[in-house]
């Protein structure tokens, strides 16, 4: 009787073994704030995630012969540049093939270099500041265009399309904000428009009355903020309170669905206007609109900016496992970096330093509450 039962685990175990030799287990972090004032953003980005994972799961996708078993490993970073090195640790001591993330451009640069000297693959689907692919880490891509880009062309926009003459601009002193109004007072300054007032502020405050105060006395036409919605809601709140009509831009940081919510009622409509670090047009746009519809069906939410972004990241990691046969970080890396691929947001390749090629900006202003399409700039 003994013998029989040891017979029978000994099958179990051995039917066990070659069911995992057939089975290959690829682990996906995903990083960014899913605490903290911007949690929606990084739930919105994590969900791209989860989107992403559970179709490649449904799918059934094949790396090097063996069925792949994908894992979402998740981290929150609170937006925090420390939180965001130790969620980056946390990964690559769980031995994760890939990364996505981290969402803000102050977590993401010094997570970098844990990525780089581990040999694991980082995609980013939001962090806009140059340095991020310009610290010479081969592991470091990024599928969105970045601040050079945002905020020169709304510089530029601002100047010729919108006919502004003097530019009051705020930054929050983090790596995204204070990157994205340099380039956007750059960019205004060549083209022929003034800079009256420089202030800044950080990414936790609420309270803008003394730099609103400095901005009301120059009359400017236009008020450019750096930084995230979650700043920028209550600032247009003040605005509205201190008598200041001017029109408010920024980049993507405040670009999102919520921003109407957080400013409470307080922008007229065409005020606002906003860049995306992507987009897509013509044919393009029944993807991303299908992909939208299905976001809202599986998490009864819309999209906020970033989440379509990455799911491609995770779909173009996942693309470069299978063609290269594995999901080995060093097996793979290569073929990342080589990679064609036809996503949600539009054609994915990257030049040598991983940063996306041929980005897309996509231009918004804001009416009736909602997000509203100007155009898609190159
Ligand atoms: N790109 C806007 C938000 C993320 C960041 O770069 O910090």
């Amino acid at each position: 009787m003994q013998v029989k039962l040891n017979l029978v685990a000994v099958a179990a175990l051995i039917a066990a073994g070659t069911a995992s030799a057939q089975e290959v287990v690829v682990k996906i972090g995903h990083v960014g704030p899913t605490s903290g004032a911007i949690a929606h953003l990084g739930k919105d980005n994590e969900n791209g995630a989860r989107m992403a994972i559970d179709e490649l799961n449904a799918k059934g996708v094949m790396i090097g012969g063996k069925k792949a078993k994908f894992e979402l490993l998740a981290e929150d970073d609170g937006a925090d540049p420390k939180q965001g090195t130790a969620a980056a640790q946390k990964l690559v001591d769980s031995k994760v093939n890939g990364v996505i993330g981290h969402l803000n451009s102050g977590t993401t640069i010094p997570a970098s270099k844990i990525y780089f000297d581990a040999g694991i693959p980082q995609i980013s689907p939001s962090a806009t500041n140059p340095k991020y692919t310009r610290q010479g880490y081969k592991t470091a891509f990024r599928v969105v265009a970045d601040d050079t880009q945002l905020g020169g062309t709304l510089g530029r926009y601002a100047v010729k399309e919108l006919k502004g003459k003097t530019f009051a601009v705020i930054d929050d002193r983090t790596a995204y904000g204070q990157g994205v109004a340099e380039e956007f007072a750059k960019a205004v300054k060549a083209s022929g428009g003034s800079i009256a007032e420089q202030q800044f502020t950080n990414d936790k405050a609420t309270d803008f009355t003394a730099i609103l105060t400095a901005i009301k006395a120059k009359k400017p036409d236009v008020v450019f903020f750096g930084g995230m919605d979650a700043v920028a809601g209550p600032m247009l709140r003040q605005m509205k309170q201190l008598g200041i009509s001017a029109k408010f831009m920024g980049g993507d940081g405040i670009c999102s669905g919520e921003l109407p919510k957080l400013a409470a009622g307080s922008m007229a409509d065409g005020q606002v206007v906003c860049a995306e670090a992507g987009g897509v047009e013509g044919a393009q746009k029944a993807g991303m609109d299908k992909f939208k519809d299905d976001f809202k069906k599986k998490f009864g939410a819309d999209v906020q900016i970033y989440a379509p972004y990455v799911y491609d990241a995770v779909m173009v990691m996942a693309d470069s496992m299978v063609k290269a046969g594995s999901a080995d970080p060093a097996k793979y890396l290569p073929a990342l970096a080589k990679a064609n691929y036809k996503g949600v947001t539009g054609n994915i390749t990257f030049d040598d330093k991983g940063d996306i090629k041929n980005g897309a900006l996509t231009l918004f202003t804001y009416k009736g509450e909602k997000r509203e399409q100007i155009a898609v700039v190159r």
